[in-house]
Parts: C-alpha cells; structure tokens; sequence
C-alpha cells in the first residue's frame, strides 16, 4: 500500500506497513504485531515524540556502549523489520556485536534476519549457530553465541518483555533496552531504559555515540548523572502530566 508522506499518520503507517510485510518475509512473528500495538499505545501517552528523559537515556545509552569491553546487540524480527540499516549504524558506531537472538526461534527465521542485517550493510552477525545458553533460561531465547552475548560485558536488548533482561543481569552484564512501556519488567531491571520508539532511537544512539566517541569527560559525567529509576518516575510523571494537560483541553 502506498502512503502519501503527508498523511498526518504517516510514520506510523509506515512502521505498520514495514511489520506485516516483515511477517509476510517470515522475519517478524504475528506475535510481533500484538506487541508493537502494545508500543503504539504507550507512544501516543509520551505523545509520539523523544521526550527529554529519553533523550537522556540515550546518551547513557550511548555513553555505555562506548565504554564496553564487548558490547552487543540484540535483534529479534521486529527490530530487524523496523530498524535494522540503523541497529548496524549503531553497532559501527560503538564497534558492537550483532547477535540475533529470539523468543519464537526457527532456523528459518534467524537466517531471514541475519539476511536482513547483511542486506543493511552488517558483516558478521551471530546467532545462527548457538554455542552458549543463557544462565536459567530454558526457553529458546536462553540459546545464544559464546562470542556474543555470553561473554557480552554491555548488552542492548531492544523490543522483548521477559526473563532475559533479567537472566542476562543476573550473569553480571549491563543491560540496556529500548522499550516504550515504561512499567514492563525488562525496563524495570535495566541498566539503562530508553522509553522511545525504536525507530526515533536508534538514529539518536548513532549520532550520540559519535558525539561522545573523544570526549571521555563528558560521558564520565554522563554515566555518573544517569540513574535509571529517577529517569523512569520522570517518564511516569510526563505522562500523568500530559494526561493531566490533555484532559483539561478536551473539557474547554
Ligand atoms: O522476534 P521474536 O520471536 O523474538 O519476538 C519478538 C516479540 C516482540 C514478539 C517478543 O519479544 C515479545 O513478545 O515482546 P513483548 O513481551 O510484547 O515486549 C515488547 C516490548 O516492546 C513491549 O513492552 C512494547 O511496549 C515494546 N515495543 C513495541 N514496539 C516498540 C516498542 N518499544 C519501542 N519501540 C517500538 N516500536
């Protein structure tokens, strides 16, 4: 379907329309689908738009990856449908690992993915041949690569609500997500929570981590300043705020 870029909706559209052809490609679940519309709705409560606390997230973000040993990223078929060209930006950027690791695992659909990333201009992506399990986790996401997330000191898990935030945690990494649902468990455990839609993020991660790649002062001051449950009670509170706004308006 052809969407004019100046409907009012249009990023959005296109978001939709790049997830059902992504499930037609057999890259995204139909799962994935229920779990964007649950992003959407949380996107139109912090108002479609990188609200400040975001913003500050994705310098530590940002920030965390330059400073990893061995930093990788996670991708499963939504983030490859949505932002796969930018998820390889930004692993160039911070000099990160792709690894495809995820929840609904088939063979087929890990090589569909790992197509979509080299297709994007990524040279190695791991994930296809798991050699490593993720501590406590049974399911096949706990499947993953010895030298990728295993022995991964930074670890950013876009997009997933569940254990493995937590099971990776518990192995002594630094976690770090991208999720628009600021009261799901993998956001409360992170290390880093950006409440954004991954596709106004991961450009921003990109260009911060440029920013910041020589000016070691600024991202010491950075990674001391972030506190991740400061930053989600500042998410919390924009919306109440705004909820708090638009409610007034809709009663003038
Ligand atoms: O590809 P697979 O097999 O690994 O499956 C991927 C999905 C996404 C289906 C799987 O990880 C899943 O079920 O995830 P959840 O538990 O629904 O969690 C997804 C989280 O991402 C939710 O908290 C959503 O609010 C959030 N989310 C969805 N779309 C976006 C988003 N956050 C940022 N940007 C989005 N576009």
């Amino acid at each position: 379907m052809r969407i004019p870029k100046s409907h009012p909706r249009y990023e959005s559209l296109m978001a939709r329309e790049a997830l059902v052809e992504g499930v037609k490609e057999g890259i995204v679940v139909r799962q994935g689908l229920i779990a964007h519309g649950r992003g959407e709705a949380f996107d139109y409560l912090v108002g479609e738009v990188s609200i400040e606390p975001a913003v500050e997230a994705e310098y530590a973000a940002a920030g965390r990856l330059l400073r990893a040993k061995h930093p990788v990223i996670s991708v499963n078929g939504n983030v490859a449908a949505l932002s796969a060209k930018e998820t390889v930006e930004v692993a160039k950027a911070v000099g990160a690992t792709i690894e495809v690791n995820i929840f609904h695992r088939t063979e087929e659909r890990v090589q569909r993915i790992e197509g979509r990333l080299k297709s994007a201009g990524a040279e190695v992506v791991l994930g296809l041949d798991p050699d490593a399990g993720i501590e406590g986790l049974d399911h096949p996401r706990g499947l993953c690569a010895k030298a990728g997330i295993y022995s991964a000191d930074v670890v950013l898990v876009p997009l997933e609500d569940g254990d493995r935030a937590k099971a990776l945690k518990d192995m002594g990494k630094v976690v770090l997500t991208i999720d628009l649902n600021p009261l799901s468990r993998t956001s409360r455990v992170s290390d880093v929570t950006i409440v954004d839609n991954i596709t106004r993020c991961m450009p921003k991660l990109a260009r911060f981590a440029t920013e910041l790649r020589d000016d070691d002062e600024r991202v010491d001051r950075i990674l001391s300043e972030f506190d991740n449950r400061k930053n989600l009670s500042d998410v919390l509170n924009h919306i109440a705020r705004r909820l708090g706004e638009l409610e007034s308006d809709s009663l003038d």
